[in-house]
């Protein structure tokens, strides 16, 4: 079997932890590398979740930790969200295997190298190390076969500010780089596509549970904090998956119900700071340009308006059953 190839970015903390999982047990996907971006946990802490996550499923899949902070605003981190150590305190053991000392930009050149135009990208935090990639290997970014983001929110309810998403407020000048960078197959999935009856009931983790799996077991107990805060600070019926619902989407196109491309701008400062403009009506591209800021703009970026919340869910749990 030919393997979809996938290279992940994430600053895992519990969703991007089932996220990983999700991807490393579909059976044909192979995960070439994990890169470790400062977001939700400090990359130490980050480096040790995604190194846990990957033992768990019994592969040996490198991490290379990557930038420490954004590329120009302070660091900001979300262990409010997922625990203090963004696993839920679970407690889980550390992980045997330390992380990979290569540069991730080095590793991840020679792997689009070795496979022009076949890498799935993935990204689960904020985008600091890819918008540093596209600065340094402009043309290597180019022959990256299709990227998936997990960041914004197309209708612009925000989850740390009422303007924007965490992944993308968090490194907005980063972000701003990845979304202008040109590359023809970047697709966004804002975070409110995780909301709703995207949400995990309580019945939903029950039927997890009752896989009786590891995995299974691991995706549920790991995310405890983030249901509390799910439930009781964002005002979800239960537990909001944003990075798992991304990985859902590239990993299974039936996931995707509706979907359009549009030109998408970063606010990089003020009340707004990290909002993901989206040009609904493609204004930018209709004469006369009256606003410099949307003069002759085109469509940059895959826009997800809706998920089909059963085949996401769907795609989950085969990853957790045995
Ligand atoms: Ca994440």
């Amino acid at each position: 079997m030919t393997k979809r190839k996938f290279f992940i970015d994430t600053d895992t903390a519990s969703d991007d932890a089932v996220a990983l999982l999700m991807a490393l047990e579909t059976p044909d996907v192979e995960v070439l590398g994990v890169s470790i971006v400062s977001g939700n946990m400090p990359i130490e802490q980050g480096s040790i979740n995604a190194r846990y996550t990957i033992e768990l499923c019994k592969k040996d899949t490198p991490v290379y930790v990557g930038h420490d902070k954004p590329m120009v605003k302070k660091r900001e981190h979300a262990d409010w969200f997922h625990g203090p150590d963004g696993m839920g305190n679970m407690n889980y053991p550390n992980p045997k295997v330390k992380d990979n000392s290569s540069d991730y930009k080095e590793i991840l050149n020679d792997l689009i190298n070795q496979y022009p135009n076949e890498i799935t990208l993935v990204t689960l935090g904020p985008l600091t190390n890819i918008g540093q990639f596209v600065l340094d290997y402009p043309e290597s970014y180019q022959k990256i076969k299709e990227i998936f983001i997990m960041g914004g929110a197309s209708t612009t309810v925000g989850n740390v500010t009422p303007a924007a998403e965490y992944n993308i407020w968090c490194d907005p000048e980063a972000a701003e780089i990845v979304f202008q960078s040109g590359h023809p197959d970047i697709t966004m999935i804002g975070w409110e596509l995780c909301r709703g009856g995207a949400n995990l009931t309580e019945s939903e983790m029950d039927f997890v549970y009752s896989f009786e799996t590891t995995k299974g077991d691991f995706a549920i107990d790991c995310n405890k904090h983030a249901l509390d805060s799910s439930q009781n600070w964002l005002g979800d019926p239960g537990l909001g998956l944003p990075d798992p619902v991304a990985m859902a989407v590239a990993l299974n196109k039936k996931v995707i119900n509706k979907a359009s491309r549009h030109h998408v701008k970063i606010v990089l400062d003020g009340p707004a700071r990290g909002m993901t403009i989206v040009d609904e009506l493609n204004v930018g591209e209709s004469e006369p340009h009256i606003d410099e800021n949307w003069s002759h703009t085109s469509k940059n970026i895959n826009v997800i308006w809706e998920i089909d919340d059963q085949e996401w869910k769907e795609t989950l749990y085969q990853t957790l059953k045995n």
